[in-house]
């Protein structure tokens, strides 16, 4: 969840979290929200019945239940499998966020397109927080620095919040260990009540800093195209940080006592923290502010604790990903922030021209603070943790490699070990054995183990079986009994029957032009073109598809908006168009989110993963799909690669540019040499001739010509990609024709998932990045 945006990983001793502390209440909670299930009544039961009851509408209650909105996107869900790993491998290990009040939004779709509505997640309450009144730091935002006699500089004035924490207990499977999602929410005190304004009638203004705390914790991502917008980003950011590292440090000093010495040399032997992109950036100034403001540190010792404690994962090399904060607003929010930030950049700088002379005509780009906009000198927030940290990873191989070769590269050089790999994983407990008990039992079954649930890499024994009749029955019949559930769920929320019989084919993830969405839906609609213009006889030999596509529009990304709205418009015509629906189903999944993944991953049986190649970081959902034993279609993007490598090439559906390729096919567009497949103009031409209604899609369809929109005509490549996407989807199409060979290539999905385990994934950062071990609760 990007809000829980760092993970904090304690050395040697394990986390005192209350869960571990008081497992009675965590079990008595269960049963008493149970008790007040509205799917059965209390009264009617005896103890005994209570107990089968209860676990009974636990069930109920994880339906009911309302997916944490958190932060719900690719970098999100990695932090929570990334929790479960850490409880259940029992590394003692926190993972730190904001407790935000409204999700992203509930997606509503209408005439008119995706709508958003505000969604209170916490509206009742959740069962799943324990607040800590005992737990709580001050936050100080705006200021002054002074300088004090012995040299020392403080920040005081300003304004100063509270922040309060909220425990969220992780379970470990199968241990008795249990980590922390630590949430803080931001407080004003009655102090900060003015009751003579209130009484005076000034009501608004009485509260103004409790309305302030509340925005904080609002919502994830404010809108940041406003002034306003930015600054409580910026707030938002700095608060988490802040209020992280202080309860860091206490836990510090508390255990001082038990330790040899009780050196501050000695905090990044004990403390690592793990910054989830660039958005807890702030806690390297903070760290360098507490330790020497705070406790008295100089420059050297506290820059030397900080680097050693401090290292970064980048999730993304979109360049308007790449997060850059404007001076200005900087030094007013932050103002001892943004000297330290100067301090850091200056000797840097210093650095670079001292021991890498070599290095001195790269130092514009490599720099922290960017002046080159006199107007608007930006700090950027990449190049300062790259400076600042001790370890600096990518998400998958192909992702790290552009890091050390493109973006990071003149790093390298200064820095030739700093830099790493940890491919991403997912927790097997939620994504398979959880979402899919159908298929679970088959595999624990043919196993003989249920030991896959915590060493994912026993699936390679699924390999031996591929050809097994028995095991193709069952595992055909657990497919068709997902697929069920989910054609349940397309009814449900859309109204639209489908065929399970069908091939079912999904694309969900956040709506961007970079994941290319709209390739998949130019696909559809050339499919269904094609399916027009057959004789009745021919139809009969096409392969059934329901191509499902799902998923949120960032509010104000207009193109992406426009893509959900020629999805359910294209929707609209072919689902009631009797001379196809027979053969093409296209369905837009509404309000995409963790629960609904739940019921489409394992009832999917193709998955797209069609990014433009170098521009997915990693992606994790290609990981869930093919654990679920789906076939994924896809480009060699992000942790693709290594999923076509592990299953097998001929268990993967490969097409499109490759990443090295990518820069001088744009080029090739720019100077006219790029000649369009006729199948991409014919789709292009059946949108624009009306046939899916009046909506404008000029615009984005415009964006898909050479010369359009600032020179970055296709800039995703989307023409260049089409005719292999479609040549890819034929073999799709013709492998699903004969059963045996799906059934293989499904069970060698599955049977090829153990590395995408987060339990390997996360061993490695403990290993090669925090240096801790396991500690078990006895
Ligand atoms: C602040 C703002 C501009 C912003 C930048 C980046 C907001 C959100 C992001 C999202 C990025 C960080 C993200 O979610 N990246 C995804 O991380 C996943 C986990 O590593 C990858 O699997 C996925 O490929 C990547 O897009």
């Amino acid at each position: 969840m990007p809000g829980s945006n760092s993970a904090a990983a304690e050395k040697v001793k394990p986390a005192a979290s209350p869960a571990a502390d008081k497992p009675a209440e965590i079990a008595g909670n269960i049963s008493y929200h149970a008790q007040y299930s509205p799917h059965f009544s209390p009264l009617a039961f005896g103890p005994e019945e209570a107990f089968y009851a209860t676990a009974e509408s636990v069930r109920d209650h994880l339906i009911e239940e309302k997916d944490a909105a958190l932060g719900n996107g690719g970098l999100g869900r990695l932090a929570s499998c990334f929790l479960d790993s850490m409880a259940t491998l029992n590394l003692p290990a926190w993972g730190y966020g904001l407790r935000y009040r409204y999700g992203l939004f509930k997606q509503v779709i209408t005439k008119e397109g995706q709508e958003e509505m505000a969604e209170d997640w916490l509206d009742k309450f959740s069962p799943w927080e324990i607040p800590r009144h005992d737990v709580v730091f001050p936050v100080r935002f705006f200021g002054h620095v002074e300088i004090l006699p012995d040299g020392s500089r403080k920040w005081v004035g300003g304004e100063v919040l509270k922040a309060l924490a909220y425990d969220v207990p992780i379970p470990g499977y199968k241990t008795k260990n249990a980590i922390s999602l630590r949430l803080w929410e931001a407080k004003a005190t009655a102090e900060d009540f003015n009751l003579f304004q209130f009484n005076d009638g000034q009501y608004e203004s009485s509260a103004q800093l409790h309305a302030r705390a509340e925005q904080i914790c609002a919502v994830l991502y404010p809108g940041d195209a406003t002034e306003e917008g930015k600054l409580l980003r910026l707030k938002q950011q700095f608060f988490l940080c802040s209020a992280s590292l202080q309860d860091m440090i206490a836990r510090f000093k508390e255990r001082k006592a038990d330790r040899v010495s009780g050196k501050w040399s000695e905090f990044p032997s004990k403390v690592a923290v793990q910054l989830n992109d660039t958005h807890p950036t702030l806690a390297i100034p903070e760290l360098m502010r507490l330790l020497m403001d705070e406790e008295g540190l100089g420059w050297d010792e506290a820059w030397d604790i900080t680097y050693r404690t401090v290292s970064y994962t980048n999730h993304t090399v979109l360049p308007e990903a790449l997060e850059k904060w404007s001076q200005i607003v900087m030094r007013k929010l932050l103002p001892r922030h943004m000297e330290i930030i100067e301090e850091i950049d200056k000797r840097f700088r210093e650095m670079v021209i001292s021991k890498h002379k070599e290095m001195e005509g790269k130092i514009d780009s490599m720099k922290v603070l960017d002046g080159s906009n006199p107007q608007k000198p930006v700090v950027r927030m990449a190049n300062l943790c790259v400076v600042s940290s001790h370890s600096v990873n990518g998400v998958a191989e192909l992702h790290s490699n552009i890091l050390k070769q493109e973006l990071f590269a003149d790093y390298v050089s200064i820095w030739p070990n700093k830099f790493q790999n940890k491919t991403n994983g997912i927790t097997p407990r939620r994504w398979l054995k959880f979402c899919n008990p159908e298929l679970s039992e088959i595999i624990t079954k043919w196993l003989k183990t249920d030991q896959w649930t915590s060493d994912l890499d026993l699936l390679t024994g699924l390999r031996k079986f591929a050809d097994d009749e028995k095991l193709h029955a069952e595992w055909a019949a657990a497919k068709l009994a997902c697929k069920k559930r989910l054609a349940k769920h397309v009814l449900d929320a859309t109204g639209v029957t489908i065929d399970p019989n069908s091939l079912f084919d999904i694309q969900i993830k956040r709506i961007h032009e970079y994941k290319r969405q709209l390739l998949n839906i130019l696909g559809a609609v050339y499919r269904y073109k094609k399916l027009k213009e057959m004789s009745a006889e021919e139809k009969q030999k096409v392969t059934p598809r329901t191509v499902m596509i799902g998923g949120k529009a960032f509010a104000t990304y207009t193109n992406a908006k426009r893509i959900v709205k020629l999805v359910n418009d294209v929707g609209a015509v072919v689902n009631n168009d009797p001379e196809v629906n027979k053969c093409l189903k296209v369905v837009f999944i509404p309000n995409y989110n963790v629960s609904v993944a739940e019921v489409l991953i394992p009832g999917s049986e193709l998955s797209q993963h069609i990014s433009t190649a170098g521009m997915e970081a990693s992606g994790t959902s290609n990981m869930k799909f093919s654990l679920n034993g789906c076939v994924i279609i896809g480009t060699l993007d992000g942790a693709n690669v290594e999923i076509r490598e592990e299953v097998g090439e001929d268990n993967f559906f490969l097409f499109g540019a490759k990443a090295d390729q990518v820069a001088g096919l744009r080029k090739d567009r720019e100077n006219g040499l790029f000649k369009p497949d006729p199948r991409f103009e014919e789709a292009k031409q059946l949108i624009r001739s009306g046939a899916f209604g009046s909506y404008n899609y000029e615009p984005l369809l415009d964006s898909l010509e050479g010369n359009s929109g600032f020179g970055r005509g296709d800039y995703f490549l989307v023409g260049y990609d089409f005719p292999g996407y479609i040549d890819a989807q034929d073999r799709v199409d013709a492998a699903y024709k004969d059963k045996k060979k799906w059934i293989k290539m499904s069970i060698l999905n599955t049977a090829g998932s153990g590395k995408f385990s987060s339990d390997r994934t996360i061993a490695q950062y403990a290993k090669e990045i925090w240096d801790i071990k396991p500690s078990p609760v006895a």
